[in-house]
């Protein structure tokens, strides 16, 4: 188990205190949700959840949680999801499962949204982890040679076999290596503005909780 594991498990397990019977939950994508998945199973309990990807809803299925689609229900109460990366302000880069869409449609559906990090996650500025965007195939090749004018360094996301990846939405994800966002509201106006593009992994002003490897939980008061 690495240092990295730990603090993961121990994000999970402080965002137990967030769930209680009877709540619809969103459930995010990626290891540490994984880690939250065993200890909502564990603890058995009794919530409806709201997955982001194939990948949880299988997680879901094997550990007995009830999942339903995002359209079965009129609310979520809280969705905890992990991230990439987290700044100062509680602004996040998501999609590195390549669950970006989901993510965010579910997010923006919830009345509480909670991160789950490990304290690499965290930086002052955002940018270190590539930026997933999230594009329909056709056209993709001028998506990418207008990004690479902009300087942003894109690079089509492949699967292990060298094909591009097809998110859980039947998708592509081109990542964007952009090392320092000093405007991320400025760049996210600019991605949503480009045809092609059907999501960005920006999470901006999304986050109400932050909790980091367990120790540190920050708050924003929206
Ligand atoms: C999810 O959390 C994805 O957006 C992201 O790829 C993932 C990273 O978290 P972890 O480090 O827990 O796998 O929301």
């Amino acid at each position: 188990m690495t240092k990295q594991d730990l603090f993961k498990q121990k994000a999970a397990r402080a965002a137990l205190d967030y769930i209680k019977d009877g709540m619809i939950v969103g459930l995010g994508t990626g290891s540490t949700v994984s880690f939250l998945l065993d200890y909502i199973s564990e603890k058995e309990l009794d919530i409806t959840g709201v997955t982001t990807s194939k990948d949880t809803s299988r997680k879901c299925r094997a550990l007995g949680i009830r999942v339903v689609d995002i359209d079965m229900v009129d609310h979520i109460d809280v969705t905890i999801d992990g991230a990439d990366e987290v700044d100062a302000y509680m602004n996040g880069i998501k999609g590195g499962g390549a669950a970006l869409l989901m993510e965010k449609i579910v997010a923006n559906n919830s009345k509480t949204n909670i991160w789950i990090v490990d304290e690499t996650k965290v930086h002052s500025v955002l940018g270190s982890f590539p930026l997933p965007i999230e594009i329909i195939s056709y056209g993709s090749g001028k998506l990418i040679q207008n990004f690479e004018e902009k300087g942003y360094h894109p690079v089509l996301r492949l699967d292990n076999a060298g094909n591009p990846v097809v998110t859980d939405t039947g998708h592509n994800i081109i990542d964007l290596n952009l090392h320092y966002i000093d405007n991320p509201q400025e760049l996210a106006e600019y991605l949503e503005s480009q045809v092609g593009v059907v999501e960005h992994g920006l999470f901006i002003n999304i986050a109400d909780v932050v909790i980091i490897g367990g120790e540190q939980i920050v708050t924003h008061n929206r």
